[in-house]
């Protein structure tokens, strides 16, 4: 049953942060987002663009977004009716990368094709799941004793397991003191690309902590770099930034680049691209988590739903929306058990309501595509 887009709308919201949050490329305080709403009959699937404020995680940026969307996206998706949401990512395959301004309306398409089938978005990417694993991910603070108070919150809550941000000058004695506070906990350390091939003697010192694993310490275009810093460690390297690209986990396994993958549905430009890395890496046995952007509510729905494939064994960086919003744009707010788990929703779509008095008072800019 062929659909039509009838029409594609932009808006770009303004959000506090709870808690700033740092990585080895800066902090944040306040996300600027970018949502993208499609029509067709009636009904909206509606999609978050996962891109940060500024170009550091990857090449895209609040402000690359919305002309990308406008000028070269909106008409490819508008232009002839859709067959199925899966055919979408090929649409705009004559875009060379923009994943993550590409991914927020695929991710949209399918919210709108499972409305209009009257199934979960979950079951319609073939997810079988109803309950998916959290852990979080901390930033880095200004002294070891906050993050060790924020560690402590964090497993009170229930959180299966702990991310911390690494840099040069925020890591061994980090990881150290952590360890000594937590012995047992499942802990893991993302570098966000802050280190060279050259640091490799000192990223050794970080395998008598026993972490999970270690996130994209090198370049983030590097795999080869990855595979050579891999021989030398005993902790599995999960890549990030890296893997772009199906092609890439697959060359990132042949290569023993990494031990586990995190699929961050932005980075890879939706859904499509997202399962076939997921199915890449399941025939390999190489597990895989998913990632987060700093998400409100929408993106965060849509990485539920992507959790609920099979191969998402490890708890990822999906968390409750109060670690990061006073209110969220979605209506009920996503909630975690004690048991550090997210209940899958069962409604149509992504599954949870638009909050569209509080969307309409902090939306900044609004575009409708025709
Ligand atoms: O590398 O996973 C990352 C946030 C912004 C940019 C990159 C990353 C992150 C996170 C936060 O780790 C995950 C989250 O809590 O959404
Ligand atoms: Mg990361």
């Amino acid at each position: 049953m062929a659909y039509r887009i009838e029409r594609v709308i932009l808006r770009q919201i303004r959000m506090p942060l709870v808690h700033f949050f740092e990585t080895s490329f800066g902090r944040t305080y306040e996300r600027v987002i970018v949502l993208v709403e499609v029509q067709s009959e009636g009904r909206s699937g509606w999609g978050e663009v996962t891109a940060g404020e500024h170009p550091f995680y990857n090449e895209e940026w609040t402000d690359s977004i919305w002309p990308l969307l406008r000028d070269y996206v909106a008409p490819r998706v508008t232009a002839t009716p859709i067959q199925s949401a899966d055919d979408v990512f090929d649409r705009t395959s004559a875009i060379r990368g923009h994943f993550m301004a590409r991914g927020g309306a695929e991710a949209a398409i399918w919210d709108l094709e499972a409305r209009r089938a009257g199934v979960p978005l979950a079951k319609h990417i073939g997810g079988t799941r109803t309950e998916m694993f959290c852990g979080v991910s901390i930033g880095i603070q200004d002294s070891v004793g906050q993050l060790l108070a924020k560690i402590e919150t964090e497993l009170a809550a229930g959180y299966q397991r702990i991310k911390i941000k690494i840099k040069p000058g925020w890591d061994v004695d980090v990881v150290r003191e952590v360890r000594k506070t937590f012995p047992s906990i499942r802990l893991m350390a993302d570098a966000n690309s802050a280190y060279t091939l050259a640091d490799a003697d000192h990223l050794r010192r970080l395998d008598e902590f026993h972490l999970m694993m270690i996130e994209q310490p090198l370049a983030h275009d590097d795999i080869i770099d990855h595979a050579k810093l891999q021989a030398q460690l005993q902790t599995p390297l999960c890549l990030d930034e890296c893997i772009r690209t199906p092609r890439h986990a697959e060359q990132a396994i042949e290569m023993h680049a990494c031990g586990i993958i995190n699929i961050k549905l932005g980075r890879v430009g939706g859904f499509r691209q997202a399962r076939r890395i997921h199915d890449i890496a399941q025939a390999h046995g190489i597990p895989v988590w998913c990632g987060g952007m700093l998400e409100a509510g929408i993106g965060r729905a849509h990485n539920i739903a992507l959790s609920t494939l099979p191969n998402f064994v490890l708890p990822g960086d999906v968390s409750a929306s109060k670690r990061y919003w006073k209110r969220d744009i979605i209506q009920p707010a996503i909630e975690v058990s004690s048991r550090g788990t997210i209940q899958v929703p069962a409604g149509p779509g992504f599954g949870y309501d638009i909050d569209t008095d509080y969307l309409r008072s902090i939306t900044v800019r609004e575009e409708t595509i025709a």
